[in-house]
């Protein structure tokens, strides 16, 4: 088994992110991912939306920037590309051209991806994990999935996308640890500024205290 440089097999797949120790937001009883951005209109995206054909599955390795890959993966949901062309590009505002995708949780975790990037063939926005429905650890009720690139673009319980015709400020810009903006695993694009060999063995020290505390906050653990 082949993984992205500088990563490393787990066993199973952690709970893990800036959440750390807080449990999961609590899903809404009738969740919508809104639909913004330089579009004639705006919509509610709602998860009766997303279980209509056609579905797709992916088997795909989970990178995290951290340098732990959870490995074997089954995701199903809706093609990212399939609902931009459907429901998003007849929207777009006359002479406007997307070029930013600003994808946020409900714990208001934000990534940005370049249009070409979201559009490509393994970026989903998953429901299921493993032929169940996702859990509050994983990103319920769904999340974006894009295997090829790094864990933080890989937004959980996902409820506001943004299509944008430029990149939007970035708080964290001038930050050493300002995220890449491609974040493609195997360019090993971790970062901004930095080459990510650099930053490889300060994150190995993250990775342990990081996953104890996200499993403190998980709805999953049988403490
Ligand atoms: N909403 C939200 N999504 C998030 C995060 C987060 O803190 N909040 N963390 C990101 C990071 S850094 C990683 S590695 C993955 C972890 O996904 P997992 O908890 O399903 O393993 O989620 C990403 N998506
Ligand atoms: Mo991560």
């Amino acid at each position: 088994m082949t993984l992205p440089p500088g990563q490393r097999a787990v066993d199973g797949f952690p709970r893990f992110g800036t959440h750390l120790h807080r449990p999961p937001p609590p899903v809404p009883a009738d969740p919508v991912i809104a639909i913004e951005g330089a579009l004639t209109e705006t919509f509610a995206l709602s998860m009766t939306d997303l279980a209509k054909p056609p579905r797709r599955e992916l088997g795909a390795d989970f990178h995290c920037v951290a340098g732990w890959s959870a490995t074997g993966l089954r995701w199903e949901g809706t093609g990212f590309e399939y609902l931009y062309r459907t429901r998003v590009e007849p929207l777009i505002e006359p002479g406007a051209s997307i070029s930013h995708v600003v994808f946020e949780g409900l714990d208001g975790f934000r990534s940005i991806v370049l249009l070409e990037d979201a559009l490509a063939d393994d970026v989903l926005i998953a429901d299921r994990l493993d032929g169940r429905p996702l859990n509050g650890d994983h990103g319920a009720p769904v999340r974006l999935v894009s295997p090829s690139q790094y864990g933080f673009v890989n937004i959980k319980h996902l409820c506001r996308i943004e299509f944008r015709t430029s990149e939007p400020p970035v708080l964290d810009r001038f930050s050493p640890l300002a995220a890449h903006r491609r974040a493609r695993v195997w360019h090993e694009e971790r970062h901004r500024f930095l080459p990510g060999r650099v930053v490889r063995p300060l994150f190995r020290m993250l990775i342990g205290p990081i996953r104890r505390l996200s499993a403190r906050g998980s709805r999953q653990s049988p403490l």
